[in-house]
């Protein structure tokens, strides 16, 4: 029942009786809603403090000693094998948990700049890597998975066995050389080439090597550069920070040879159209933009061709073979040579390491170990939801998690920003229409601001069919800047990710055609093209505010951007930027986001508490209003019903609990409320 009037007159009995029957009630354990081991709200922190260390093993090292000064409770990169054997024999101070991700790190060759502009020469390069030593010797067979193509061995239904390997052998690699006319007739231990028209001395391969990762140096510096230099390649190795590879390997000229890249992670296989179809290659080169994805400018009209049908697929089943074909050409054109994927472990500290009371020292939980990606997420430990969930046991609510970067973030701009340690700060800040199930390897998607959307097609042209999407979104979003979030925003930010060449969203909204609003929370997004991947690509580009960007020229975006000129990134998601120096960067929790921690629904008179009746009513109302001003102090309540009374946790019954129940005050859109959490909190 919920009727108001009657409830309203309650509210005054209620608050009478309250101290007289609260004394009587035992507080009875309720059950937080869960997808499968994860909450759909939060975040529980109040802060998340990132502390930027110069290098893999800096950090490692501070995680592992515990300093004070440098202390951090879970880290941003896969454990080596040595780390994890000194965590795993020391379980009272570190959880770990297994990892898989489908990402890649690779040598990447530029396919326009000579000599890696003949096939020839990316052939023998590739004869040069010596990747089960390097996957015994430097992973330890442990923290990577070899790759014979882009895709995963493990991900079965689209890796392609049957593709050329490039088995490590030096004297196929010199005859590969010599046969197409790289042979030294000097006396030298350089090659020189020769063909029709004459002699020539080649110009040293440009190698770039980022030096942040351990083993991503390793392969460059100790596995390849020597084997380059034997087979007598000239080589002018740039070993070096990643700002400095990338000025070189990311923008235009383009001036490179080699690269150690670095790529992922992926939920769907149509990213070897997003990488290396032509169109995100040598369309940028001709047009002297910056950024492109396929920086190796592979141009291949067949691949071109079987990329489009891997993207345009109208279902998983059609994409299967174009994903085999792609994988085929890729590994006898060899614009790159795949390396390994991440695996092996991820880990936190078992307890909070801040000094903050009542925090510190006490355990974690609420870490999940994130399985299946969405959006601009990670997969293992350091997933997005951990930030959402993580808590310490015994208080709901509250502290700082100390979050270890191996590198700077470079990039406040949800526009341009590409690169893993950007968007581990940005994926905090911005949101996601669409998320998926982090632990259900069936990979289930779940609603995230959009609460529900129904798939149709529709038709471009008479002869042409197309995908579109109907998405109703929450009505309860705010910016950070208190703006309402409205379906203009979505609309806003396709159009705009694509106007602005975002590197990293362009694929996602190339094929967008329109939109169309229903009403402010109804729209539907109409694609030029049939995909199966179409809801991903929605799903997976953050939204940004319509009201801020639109004062921003799509082409000034990248220098001009919110952040670049105001210092301010307004998104909607669950932290809000606080501040950044060269050693830190502080997020602080979204105190409106659309799915913080309340629990409204706590109590029916004459019941025991906490009883949820799936209805924010006046007992609930009256209950708040009546225990006004109770506060947690010294590890108690004053009575036992003020836990519950307290719906936002933060220890103290105060206006913002009796706001929380207002604004849901028999509100039918939000019924039923399960376990006294809104229904949002939940998918079916
Ligand atoms: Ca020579
Ligand atoms: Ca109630
Ligand atoms: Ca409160």
């Amino acid at each position: 029942m919920h009727s108001g009037f009657k409830r309203l007159n309650g509210i005054l009995l209620s608050t009478v009786l309250i101290s007289i029957l609260t004394s009587a009630f035992m507080s009875v354990p309720v059950t937080a809603p869960t997808g499968s081991g994860y909450e759909m709200f939060g975040p529980r922190v109040d802060n998340i403090l990132i502390r930027i260390f110069q290098g893999r093993d800096t950090e490692f090292g501070a995680f592992y000693s515990g300093d004070p000064a440098t202390a951090i409770d879970i880290i941003d990169w896969p454990l080596d094998q040595g780390t994890y054997q000194k965590l795993r024999a020391e379980p009272d101070k570190f959880v770990t948990a297994d990892l898989t991700s489908y990402d890649m790190y690779n040598l990447e060759m530029q396919c326009l700049k000579w000599p890696t502009s003949d096939v020839n020469v990316r052939r023998a390069i590739a004869c040069l890597i010596n990747k089960e030593k390097f996957f015994t010797t430097q992973l330890k067979s442990f923290s990577g998975v070899l790759l014979d193509t882009p895709i995963a061995p493990e991900w079965t239904t689209w890796f392609n066995d049957n593709t050329e390997k490039w088995v490590f052998n030096r004297t196929r690699a010199a005859e590969i050389l010599t046969k197409a006319g790289y042979y030294d007739d000097d006396g030298d231990p350089q090659r020189e080439y020769h063909n029709s028209t004459g002699r020539y001395e080649l110009p040293p391969l440009k190698f770039y090597i980022r030096d942040d990762d351990p083993d991503r140096l390793a392969f460059g510096q100790s596995y390849l550069l020597p084997e380059l230099l034997g087979v007598g390649l000239p080589v002018e190795s740039h070993i070096a920070p990643k700002t400095t590879c990338w000025e070189a390997v990311m923008k235009y000229p383009y001036d490179y040879n080699l690269y150690t890249g670095g790529w992922g992670p992926w939920r769907d296989p149509d990213y070897l159209y997003d990488m290396y179809n032509s169109k995100f290659g040598i369309d940028w080169y001709n047009a002297k933009r910056d950024w492109c994805n396929n920086y190796v400018f592979f141009t291949n009209s067949t691949f071109d061709n079987w990329s489009n049908q891997l993207k345009f697929a109208a279902t998983q089943e059609l994409a299967e073979e174009p994903c085999m074909r792609c994988q085929e050409i890729l590994m006898d054109q060899v614009p790159m040579v795949p390396g390994w994927h991440s695996a092996g472990a991820l880990a936190y500290r078992k307890n909070y390491m801040g000094d903050e009371t009542p925090y510190a020292g006490r355990p974690w939980t609420g870490m999940v170990n994130t399985v299946v990606i969405s959006g601009m997420g990670v997969a293992g430990l350091n997933g997005l939801w951990s930030f959402v969930n993580a808590h310490t046991e015994g208080y709901e609510r509250g502290g700082t998690i100390r979050y270890g970067f191996m590198n700077p973030a470079d990039v406040y701009n949800p526009v341009h920003a590409d690169f893993y340690w950007d968007w581990e700060v940005l994926n905090k800040i911005y949101d996601f229409l669409i998320s998926s199930d982090p632990v259900d390897p069936a990979g289930i998607d779940i609603p995230w601001m959009a609460k529900g959307w129904s798939i149709g097609t529709w038709h471009p042209t008479p002869t042409t069919t197309a995908t579109n999407i109907t998405l109703s979104l929450y009505d309860n979003i705010l910016w950070h800047d208190n703006v309402k979030f409205n379906a203009q925003d979505v609309n806003f930010t396709l159009y705009y990710h694509r106007a602005a060449y975002s590197p990293l969203f362009y694929p996602y909204v190339l094929d967008w055609d329109h939109c169309v609003i229903h009403d402010d929370y109804t729209v539907t997004v109409y694609y030029k093209v049939q995909s199966v991947w179409a809801l991903h690509w929605l799903g997976g580009v953050p939204i940004i505010p319509k009201h801020i960007w639109e004062k921003i020229a799509p082409a000034n975006s990248r220098t001009g951007g919110e952040f670049e000129t105001t210092g301010k990134l307004t998104g909607s998601g669950p932290f809000r930027f606080v501040s950044k120096s060269p050693q830190s960067i502080l997020l602080a929790a979204n105190p409106t986001y659309f799915r913080k921690l309340i629990r409204p629904d706590y109590y029916t008179t004459g019941q025991p508490i906490p009883t949820q009746d799936g209805d924010v009513d006046a007992d609930d109302f009256g209950m708040a209003v009546g225990h006004y001003g109770c506060k947690y102090i010294a590890g108690a309540w004053p009575h036992p019903v003020d836990q519950w009374a307290d719906v936002n946790k933060d220890r103290q019954v105060e206006l913002d609990d009796i706001m929380e129940i207002a604004v849901r005050f028999l509100k039918v859109k939000y019924y039923p409320y399960k376990s006294g959490y809104p229904n949002y909190y939940y998918y079916p």
